[in-house]
């Protein structure tokens, strides 16, 4: 089994943990965090292998796996993701076996996909991007690099959302709108018009 590395140990990395062990595929060696001293146990036998700066070391030490597990931070995960492909490491795709992605979608490096998440037919998903817990991402979206869909959130055919975009729980994004980058929608919120970059709209129509 391939080892691997988590970055943080929040809740994010939690669901990410549980995902990679239910899996099966990958041996997880431990976490990276701002906040764990280095030997101390995070959760069930994995521990804190250090901060950020360690991460140099442990890719030297043979070490090519990890994944993003700091969920809510954006422009954190940016950060962490330019240093880390800076490093040299492979940030695979994390897919709960309970997700259903069709075979004829893209998706890039360092995304998660987590339980029960639909990904239907030529969606294209970008960089460390999030599809969270039962998130809908329908035929033919594209949903660019680094956006975050929220737990239940339902995106309808068509529809493209800019990098680092928030789509929040149970949002629902009509067909083949185009919602822009450093955006955020908020929870339950339903858009039925395009959103421009650097937005935040809530509400019933979302405004
Ligand atoms: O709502 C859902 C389903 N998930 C949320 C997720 C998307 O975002 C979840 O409920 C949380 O609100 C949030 O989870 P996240 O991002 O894991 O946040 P938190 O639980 O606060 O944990 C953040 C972790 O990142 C902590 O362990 C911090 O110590 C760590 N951290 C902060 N800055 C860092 C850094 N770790 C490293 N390696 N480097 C940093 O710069």
């Amino acid at each position: 089994m391939n080892d691997i590395v988590i970055i943080g140990a929040g809740g994010h990395a939690k669901v990410i943990k549980d995902i990679i062990n239910d899996n099966n595929y990958y041996n997880i060696l431990g976490v990276i965090d701002a906040n764990l001293k280095k030997g101390e146990l995070w959760q069930s036998n994995i521990y804190c292998l250090g901060n950020d700066l360690d991460l140099c070391n442990i890719y030297k030490s043979g070490i090519e796996n990890i994944v993003i597990g700091i969920g809510n931070n954006l422009a954190l995960r940016t950060k962490i993701y330019k240093n880390i492909k800076k490093i040299g490491f492979n940030l695979p795709i994390i897919a709960h076996k309970s997700a259903f992605i069709s075979k004829t979608s893209i998706i890039d490096e360092g995304t998660v996909i987590m339980p029960l998440a639909i990904i239907n037919s030529y969606a294209k998903i970008g960089k460390y991007a999030i599809i969270n817990s039962g998130a809908i991402v329908e035929h033919d979206c594209n949903i660019e690099d680094n956006v975050h869909i929220a737990p239940g959130a339902c995106i309808l055919g068509g529809v493209k959302v800019g990098n680092n975009t928030h789509i929040g729980a149970k949002a629902v994004i009509i067909q083949s709108l185009e919602i822009g980058a450093n955006t955020v929608v908020g929870a339950g919120a339903v858009v039925t018009k395009n959103i421009l970059n650097n937005k935040k709209v809530m509400g019933v129509p979302a405004k």
